[in-house]
């Protein structure tokens, strides 16, 4: 070879390694991507790693925990659904303090509270120029009261986000199973979306049964999402929406394996539909939320498409949804509200807590202490991250990338692994005590890590302590007391090589409610 070709044949081999390290670090996606006919079984597990949040998914995220108020006709009557038929004279909350509500979330370290405006009873907690059946038909503040504009007044003032529960199923509608009723729901939706500044969620349950004529509606789906699009972009539409997806139980409990990228197979609508409708921004994925496994490898290979399509765990503080002075003894305790916040919170979920006022229109007392204490014992426990201070160790990161980014208590900053496979070891500053384990994934880089164990070095032997399949944003593990120097982290299994954003051990701390 002569000296011009010998640089020629090192020039050309460089640009062949560069495409080919290009395609194997594919940019993120997007929150949506088609499966081609022609994509490997490779291809597949790569665009479900690069498969990512949109801004608005990823700030739903990002509040961690959130509240739902459901409070309505139904706490007047004492009853979980009503039938439509209840006299609004029964609805006065005469001590109805939005402000308690807003604050006492607020210091439970709630990011939005969520309020049922409407629930299938078809009573509306604001005065609505559609319906009759609404608070100005109360004898609450003589008919003039608002309780959305309060509550909306109220998360204002206290920095707090605003959700909205909008039942579509409505039993005292009297076009209800008409095509009349979804120009009826999309007016109490413009309603509720133009009056009262910004909305961050808004809630479509899944329930749907018969209104007063006996029939079923057929909902314009497309037609709402197009609404609350234009009318609050910045909005996530969850469970019947195409932005956030039901855990599939109301008990508090997600998955362990709890991916946030699943296959979306459309049922009746066609290809050319579903396309058009993500670029509308109201594709709603076809999931079946209750399945055991959503997003496995088995799950993805078989997919048309794949979507970000994160799930939200709602369970009430109480047995019921609204309130029952029954109940009150029957608040949910701090220890089994931590257990659900490990099993949601700590499962790659988003909690989404109800805590239903009372006939008052207050938080119940008896609600506020637990929430308190439970409050408290998750600050404790997570005040000091014991791995701060260690000296870390791993096959090289990615571009260079820091490890002290995995500890620096910003979840902005991430370490890159280079490989798939991974293992990193953390001299502890000191011999620590410790029962929980914290991950987290950067998931505007992707959900990737399918295995993962956590072993301590004791006796000079590594010990394995936990194991986990799925991270995603937030993973938490409770395991039995341990105390060492040294700690490691082996991520056995990814879709590609995994961005690891937060890692700590904390001691646990839990205040009793006496
Ligand atoms: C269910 C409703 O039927 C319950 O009353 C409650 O609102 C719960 C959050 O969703 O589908």
């Amino acid at each position: 070879m002569n000296k011009i070709t010998k640089i020629w044949f090192i020039l050309l081999l460089v640009i062949i390694y560069s495409v080919s390290n290009a395609q194997s670090q594919m940019s993120p996606l997007g929150n949506y991507v088609e499966i081609l006919p022609s994509d490997t079984k490779e291809d597949i597990i790569k665009k479900a790693a690069n498969v990512t949040p949109s801004a608005k998914q990823l700030a739903w995220q990002e509040m961690g925990f959130t509240a739902f108020l459901h409070f309505g006709i139904n706490t007047f009557s004492d009853r979980e659904w009503g039938d439509g038929k209840e006299n609004p004279q029964i609805f006065n909350p005469v001590q109805l303090d939005a402000g308690q509500w807003v604050k006492t979330c607020k210091d439970a370290g709630m990011k939005l509270i969520i309020i049922t405006a409407k629930h299938h009873d078809g009573f509306c907690l604001w005065p609505s120029d559609y319906t009759e059946h609404s608070v100005k038909s109360s004898p609450w503040k003589n008919g003039n009261g608002d309780v959305v504009g309060e509550l909306a007044r109220a998360c204002r003032d206290q920095g707090m986000k605003l959700g909205i529960y909008l039942s579509p199923w409505d039993m005292n509608s009297a076009v209800y199973g008409t095509e009349e009723y979804n120009n009826f729901f999309v007016h109490q939706l413009t309603e509720l979306l133009t009056n009262y500044g910004d909305v961050a969620e808004v809630w479509f349950d899944g329930a749907n049964g018969e209104g007063p004529n006996g029939v079923k509606q057929v909902y314009d789906w497309q037609r709402y999402y197009r609404t609350i699009r234009e009318l609050q972009p910045n909005a996530v539409i969850a469970i019947v929406g195409p932005d956030v997806r039901w855990v599939g139980t109301e008990s508090g409990y997600g998955r362990d394996t709890e991916w946030s990228v699943v296959p979306a197979n459309t049922q009746d609508e066609d290809d050319i539909s579903a396309q058009s409708q993500q670029e509308a921004g109201t594709f709603r994925p076809q999931v079946d939320a209750m399945a055991k496994d959503i997003g496995s490898r088995e799950k993805i290979l078989n997919a048309k498409r794949l979507v970000w399509y994160p799930s939200e765990v709602d369970v009430s503080i109480r047995p019921g949804w609204f309130y029952h002075s029954k109940q009150d003894s029957k608040v949910k305790s701090v220890e089994k509200l931590l257990d659900i916040y490990y099993s949601s919170v700590g499962k790659n979920s988003l909690l989404l807590l109800n805590i239903p006022p009372d006939k008052r229109g207050l938080i119940h007392e008896n609600d506020a202490r637990i929430l308190k204490k439970w409050k408290e014992s998750i600050d404790k426990t997570f005040e000091v991250n014991l791995v701060s201070g260690a000296k870390i160790k791993a096959k090289n990161g990615q571009n260079g990338s820091d490890l002290k980014k995995l500890i620096d208590d910003d979840y902005d900053t991430y370490w890159m692994s280079e490989e798939e496979t991974q293992a990193i070891e953390f001299l502890l500053n000191g011999e620590k005590t410790f029962d929980r384990l914290l991950l987290q994934e950067k998931i505007t880089v992707g959900q990737r890590v399918e295995k993962f164990k956590f072993e301590a070095k004791i006796d000079g032997k590594w010990n394995l302590i936990s194991e986990g399949t799925t991270i995603g944003y937030k993973r938490l593990l409770r395991f039995p007391e341990v105390t060492t120097t040294e700690i490691k982290l082996t991520i056995l299994q990814s879709r590609a090589a995994p961005a690891l954003a937060e890692f700590g051990t904390y001691k646990s701390v839990n205040i009793k409610d006496e």
